[in-house]
């Protein structure tokens, strides 16, 4: 006996891909639909070879299905959500609306497992930003070895993270920079984002960081550790899939890059790919499409005592995302719910 699967937001990037990794992993599936709201109705998605028609989001009953994954936005969370685990339904929610709320889990299966246990209080599981994702994936094993204390982070993140329109935004705009008449203006960035770089993503704090480069320090903590100190710097870069990061990283205690290599090689989720060679290190358009978290680049920072940098890669809308999502569903199964 397998689940009863929802999936909100069944038509967007992230809604596709959770269909995709669904069938890829078979997940134990009895039943599955896939939700859109009223303007996407009756669109089709792939679910394996199977293809799905989409279900209207508003007047759905969520009685008698076991897990709905959402990746359907906060606002649309914030009505859709409550209506579903009330009805007895577990949401795993790809947005940012629960994951600082101290009665929802905020869970990466690699590195916090247990903490889906907790997912009662609300029958809410929240699924991290993508950048935060991949960076705990790298840290968990180091951390276990010598302790962090620090790190310093700069993100490289890809279009797909804001969405549809803004992988055709910088597809048009690359276009028009060719064909006059064809010229794009920024719409859904603020600045120019073909051939351009922009240190700005999600809205601004009152401290003069970003949104992103805050939920980066805050989900970290309540992942891997809230000793943990972040400083981030977020950074779009006109990439259609996949974030990178150059992390500096500060332990308690001395970590060799040696052995650092060799611990990351064993850790779960993660693919080192480290040869100090032309092309010895992954970039995005390698990983699209993959589950890991490529590390590459791992050296000593000299001007620590002990200290590392690396380079950490990964498709933002599979591990950052769907993936993670799926994954937590898994583990929901395999702990708590134990069908399948
Ligand atoms: C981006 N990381 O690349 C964002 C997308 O909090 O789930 C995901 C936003 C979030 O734009």
């Amino acid at each position: 006996m397998g689940y009863r699967v929802v999936v909100a937001g069944a038509t967007g990037n992230v809604g596709r891909e959770m269909l995709n990794i669904l069938a890829e992993r078979e997940f134990p599936v009895d039943e599955i639909v896939a939700l859109a709201s009223r303007k996407s109705l009756g669109t089709e998605c792939s679910f394996g070879d199977k293809t799905l028609k989409t279900k209207d989001l508003d007047t759905f009953d969520f009685t008698g299905w076991d897990i709905a994954l959402f990746a359907i936005g906060s606002e649309a969370t914030a009505v859709y959500a409550p209506k579903a685990a009330k009805a007895g339904c577990i949401v795993i929610d790809n947005s940012s609306l629960y994951r600082y709320d101290p009665d929802v889990p905020l869970v990466v299966p690699e590195v916090n497992p247990q903490a889906v246990e907790g997912y009662a209080k609300k029958n809410i599981i929240a699924n991290p930003n993508c950048s935060t994702a991949q960076m705990v994936v790298a840290l968990k094993p180091l951390h276990d070895r010598a302790r962090i204390k620090r790190v310093v982070v700069s993100t490289y993140q890809s279009v797909s993270g804001a969405g549809k329109a803004a992988m055709d935004e910088l597809w048009d705009q690359t276009k028009g920079m060719y064909v006059p008449g064809q010229e794009r203006e920024p719409a859904k960035f603020t600045k120019q984002i073909a051939f351009n770089v922009i240190p700005h993503i999600d809205k601004f704090m009152e401290d003069g960081s970003t949104k992103e480069e805050w939920k980066m320090v805050v989900e970290t903590k309540k992942i891997l550790d809230p000793k943990i100190k972040v400083t981030a710097t977020c950074v779009r870069v006109p990439v259609f899939v996949g974030h990178s990061e150059a992390i500096n990283i500060e332990f308690e205690e001395f970590l060799d890059e040696e052995e650092a290599r060799d611990i990351l090689r064993e850790a779960p989720g993660v693919l080192v790919v480290d040869k100090r060679e032309d092309g010895g290190y992954v970039t995005p358009v390698e990983c699209v499409g993959d589950y890991a978290t490529f590390v590459s680049r791992i050296r000593q920072d000299s001007t620590l005592d002990n200290g590392l940098n690396l380079w950490c890669v990964s498709d933002n809308l599979r591990k950052g995302a769907a993936l993670n999502a799926v994954q937590i569903a898994e583990t929901l199964g395999n702990r708590v719910l134990k069908k399948g």
